[in-house]
């Protein structure tokens, strides 16, 4: 075999375990979820409340089955689509798979104590979303809407537990987020909880949805120097970085010195590294990098001439 046709096959198998590379990692990213979308089983009448007031009826329990989910929650938010003659009636909650309990909204307009009243008269029609991200408040959308007055669907924080006085602007926020941000585990079945704790007016429960986001990858820096096998800094290289958690590939060029650096790339992710120049060819173009932190020695050495 030629020296020619050997250097030949080299070439096209690096080429072509280079395209493998970057085909699994493509597929390896695919496989990563930062996002959990489920939706809610068991949807349907929430059984009315009777007397005296308070008093509830069985708990309409939708449910979200999660698995996969990343070990930290990022952020949580829950939506559902439902209708209801009368929102003072109702108690919402959010229940993790280990049973921590978060409030959404409970008897809004009702102040203290809680059968001295029925609180707000308004309707819920429509989809609702409770978030973090959110700055909605349902008890202020709600107050003094009357008995014909459907509040608006919207995204909406979640609040602490009625009643409360005053009621606009009701009871202080409560962080999702924080409170599922230390549970076991994300996994298991949530509970989004209805109870109707008082006679007459009814509801039903239609859609819900649980989104689960992981957490928020941190920035990292990534850097290196391109030299000659004599350690000589080589100007002018184009070093690029794709996959992981680009949306787009970044590129830069080597300094005077050899050097180069990207800043702010997302960790925790694997990132495909090249390095090409008209004027050399290098041991190591491409190479294979998870980035868990601040790396500062990926280096790539040019072949003699
Ligand atoms: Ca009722």
């Amino acid at each position: 075999m030629s020296q020619h046709f050997r250097s030949i096959c080299f070439s096209l198998l690096n080429l072509i375990l280079t395209n493998i590379q970057i085909w699994l990692l493509i597929l390896a990213s695919a496989s990563v979820s930062f996002a959990i979308v489920v939706p809610g089983t068991g949807t349907g009448a929430i059984p009315d409340g009777s007397s005296p007031n308070p008093t509830c009826g069985a708990p309409r329990n939708v449910l979200f089955n999660v698995s996969g989910a990343p070990w930290t929650l990022g952020s949580i938010s829950v939506s559902f689509t439902m209708t209801h003659t009368y929102i003072g009636d109702l108690q919402v909650f959010l229940i993790s798979p280990d049973g921590t309990t978060a409030s959404l909204f409970t008897y809004v307009g009702r102040t203290p104590p809680v059968g001295s009243g029925f609180g707000d008269s308004s309707n819920l029609s429509g989809t609702y979303v409770f978030s973090d991200a959110a700055s909605g408040n349902i008890w202020v959308a709600a107050t003094g809407g009357g008995d014909t007055y459907n509040i608006p669907p919207g995204s909406f924080r979640a609040q602490a537990p009625g009643p409360f006085s005053p009621i606009s602007p009701g009871p202080p926020f409560i962080s999702l987020n924080s409170t599922f941000s230390s549970i076991p585990t994300l996994n298991g079945v949530w509970t989004l909880r209805f109870l109707d704790c008082a006679a007459a007016d009814t509801g039903s429960v239609t859609a819900a949805s649980l989104t689960i986001l992981g957490p928020t990858a941190a920035g990292a820096s990534l850097s290196g120097r391109v030299a000659s096998q004599n350690g000589t800094g080589i100007r002018n290289v184009t070093v690029s970085l794709f996959g992981g958690g680009l949306e787009a590939p970044l590129t830069t060029t080597t300094n005077s010195f050899g050097y180069y650096s990207f800043s702010d790339v997302p960790a925790g992710q694997t990132y495909i590294i090249t390095a090409s120049s008209k004027r050399h060819s290098f041991y190591n173009p491409t190479q294979v990098v998870t980035l868990d932190g601040d790396l500062s020695d990926l280096d790539f050495i040019a072949e003699a001439f």
